[in-house]
């Protein structure tokens, strides 16, 4: 099929799984087109069947907020039309579903059919969506999509109460979760001896946080799980990624006297590269609809002590794979994290199975085909 895709080209969720399926059904044989302001950050540029179509914005000085949905509207129909595109794949809801409608209904009056799907990713829904100035134009794009698709379970039905899109929608939502590519993400001991070093001594203990260190990330917490765990266990933490709340996580590690402990990789490419150097991975977000890091994470055999929200319990299952605490209980997180750190084989074991999660429930090899069945069906309702 030929599919175009627009998502957030930066570093976040919602841009990883855009760029991930695109390189997956490249590799499967589709013709895929990116239509976003900038190159994916996971690109190269040099990628086998995928094409990348950049949204120029015009400034004028009449315009204080240049019309980045005008402009990527028309990109979008600008580029089904000439490469007879068979659909759009939007993710992350705001502004893109009501951009996507807009591109279908321009190539509408020309007679060209452009069905586009919407999946929704998380604070397009349990966030900014919820603000009143967008709330009525996101339903409005939801309900106009020709198939809606959820990264997890919990989503779909704060979706569905909180839009009340049930009689609106051309179908039910359909749950596809995130996933990951268990060949790159994977445990990797000569990584580990070449690599750990840098990062850890061999008697400590590798702790790694990854995310856009927004506040629903909750980076504090991180920095208060790491300080008690480090009063107990030699170990070192790997905070990767950037943003608005970095310098909360600065500013605590000076005040427990632990900032020689914290390396601060800032964004960082090859995700995939660092995770399996780990020993265990910190989620303790406020609300996470899924949380892809701790599943890129679980695929490289790092468990995660994480919070229980969202959809996070349909990857985690708390003893088993990985730990679930409330948000907020840094203490809980402090304490099973110390727990499983001093105890060899219960940590291995919860390697193990996180591991066999990510590769039984999640491989791409499972998902893909989820997304190109949907999109078969969609494309000739
Ligand atoms: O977590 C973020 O701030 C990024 C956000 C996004 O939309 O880019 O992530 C959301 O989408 C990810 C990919 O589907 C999910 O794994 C994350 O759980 C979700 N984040 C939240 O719900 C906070």
């Amino acid at each position: 099929m030929k599919i175009g895709i627009t998502c957030y080209p930066t570093y976040g969720g919602s841009g990883v799984v855009a760029t991930e399926l695109g390189i997956e059904l490249a590799a499967r044989g589709h013709d895929v087109h990116f239509i976003t302001y900038q190159q994916p950050f996971r690109l190269t540029g040099r990628e086998v069947g995928i094409h990348f179509h950049e949204v120029a914005v015009t400034t004028y000085p009449l315009f204080q907020y240049p019309p980045y949905d005008l402009a990527l509207a028309s990109r979008m129909a600008e580029v089904a039309e000439f490469y007879k595109l068979d659909l759009l794949h939007v993710h992350y809801a705001i502004p893109h579903s009501v951009c996507a409608l807009l591109a279908r209904q321009m190539l509408a009056a020309r007679g060209v059919r452009l069905p586009f799907i919407t999946t929704l990713h998380g604070t397009d829904i349990t966030l900014v969506g919820q603000d009143p100035g967008y709330l009525p134009i996101t339903k409005f794009g939801i309900e106009q999509s020709d198939g809606v698709t959820s990264i997890s379970d919990d989503l779909k039905r704060s979706t569905e109460r909180d839009f009340d899109v049930y009689g609106g929608l051309h179908g039910p939502i359909e749950v596809i979760h995130n996933f990951v590519n268990c060949d790159v993400y994977k445990p990797d001991e000569a990584r580990r001896t070449e690599l750990r070093p840098q990062y850890a001594a061999a008697d400590e203990k590798l702790i790694i946080h990854l995310s856009n260190f927004r506040r629903v990330k909750r980076v504090g917490d991180v920095v208060e799980v790491f300080a008690r765990i480090a009063k107990q266990v030699p170990a070192r933490l790997m905070l990767i990624g950037d943003g608005p709340d970095r310098s909360i996580a600065e500013h605590l590690a000076l005040s427990h006297g632990i900032e020689d402990r914290i390396h601060f990789l800032g964004k960082q490419d090859s995700v995939q590269d660092l995770l399996p150097l780990g020993d265990l991975l910190l989620m303790p977000s406020e609300m996470e609809s899924f949380g892809l890091a701790a599943l890129e994470g679980m695929a490289c055999g790092v468990p995660c002590v994480a919070t229980r929200v969202g959809g996070v319990p349909e990857l985690v299952d708390h003893g088993a794979n990985g730990l679930l605490y409330a948000v907020g209980d840094v203490e809980g997180m402090a304490a099973g994290a110390i727990e499983i750190l001093t105890d060899r084989a219960r940590l291995e074991a919860l390697a193990t199975a996180a591991r066999k999660t990510a590769q039984d429930k999640f491989c791409t090899t499972r998902i893909i085909p989820q997304y190109e069945q949907y999109y078969a069906r969609v494309s000739v309702q």
